[in-house]
């Protein structure tokens, strides 16, 4: 999106991805040779202090994180630790860097977790349920206060669950549309998930970058809920995905107890009336379009590398 809009793109990479560009960076393929990568890491401040010296970003999006819910719960300590350092030194290496820079913070419908109302708005309390909704807490608290205390042009997107043909594999969405287009090539016989009432507020990646953008066009810095309004179940996702191959989805999912979450999060429906008033910013794909291209891509990919 930002090189369609002639941005000149910069990004980090830690080292141990640039060594394997294939396995590690294969959603940038197409257009890497139109970014400038850069070895650095979260993990590093200085690393990130010696590269906003020498980009001089006029905007940046921090949206690395260790972003895999039920893993946070796996790993609590490097969930918290690079998810809330990696914040803190990015926004502190900003504010080294002293200059008219506009910053993107991707914060998460994670944050309200055992929601203490509905649908949620920018205004609702915080109730998350997972390492991973307390570090994006902290990230949203840690941009809000740089924002205050160093005058910087700071934004949180409390963006809900946004989806697309490139989804990592461990997620919801795709670990059922991958399954679905295995499934119907005869590849797998089953799919293992975990708690299948949980609903969703699920929209379309692509739609969900235009409004990070958005916020960074702004005069003043805010923070903004980004969502479609409508809420599914993970149950009416794998409904929704196995007919559209002609198959019916009861006969091929297995419940596996170990993948349902200590805590879970059981329902989460956005408010998004500041984003579509502020930003003039709407969702274009629903519900039943996002799961269609999900499993089309992934039937054309299952033909490709047949
Ligand atoms: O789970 C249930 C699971 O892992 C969705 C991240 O991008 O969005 C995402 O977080 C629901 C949960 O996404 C399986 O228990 C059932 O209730 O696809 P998910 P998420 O946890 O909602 C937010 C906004 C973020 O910020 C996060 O970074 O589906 N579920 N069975 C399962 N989930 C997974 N992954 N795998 C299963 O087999």
């Amino acid at each position: 999106m930002l090189l369609n809009k002639g941005y000149d793109v910069h990004g980090i990479v830690r080292r141990v991805a640039l060594e394997d560009e294939t396995h590690r960076l294969w959603r940038i393929r197409k257009i890497i040779d139109n970014l400038t990568l850069h070895a650095a890491s979260l993990e590093s401040y200085a690393s990130l202090v010696k590269i906003m010296q020498k980009i001089k970003p006029d905007e940046v999006y921090h949206l690395a994180a260790q972003s895999y819910v039920g893993y946070s719960f796996e790993d609590e300590f490097s969930t918290l630790n690079t998810n809330i350092n990696g914040t803190h030194y990015v926004l502190s290496a900003l504010k080294e860097f002293e200059q008219n820079v506009k910053y993107y913070f991707a914060a998460s419908s994670e944050m309200f977790g055992k929601v203490k109302e509905v649908p949620q708005n920018e205004l609702t309390p915080f109730y998350p349920r997972s390492p991973y909704g307390i570090s994006k807490v902290t990230g949203f608290e840690l941009t809000r206060n740089y924002r205050e205390a160093y005058n910087l042009h700071a934004s949180s997107g409390i963006l809900f669950n946004h989806e697309s043909p490139r989804r990592g594999f461990e997620f919801v969405t795709r670990k059922i549309s991958f399954a679905v287009a295995r499934i119907k090539n005869g590849m797998q016989k089953n799919i293992k998930l975990g708690n299948i009432l949980s609903k969703r507020d699920w929209g379309f990646a692509k739609d969900y970058v235009e409004a990070m953008w958005l916020m960074l066009q702004k005069e003043k810095p805010g923070d903004y809920v980004i969502g479609t309004g409508q809420e599914h179940s993970v149950e009416e996702f794998a409904n929704l995905a196995f007919s559209h191959v002609g198959l019916n989805y009861k006969d091929y999912i297995v419940t596996d107890k170990k993948l349902l979450r200590p805590s879970e999060v059981d329902s989460l429906i956005a408010d998004s009336s500041k984003a579509r008033k502020e930003l003039g910013w709407k969702p274009t794909v629903n519900f039943n379009d996002l799961v269609k291209m999900m499993v089309e891509s992934d039937l054309e990919y299952i033909k490709n590398n047949l």
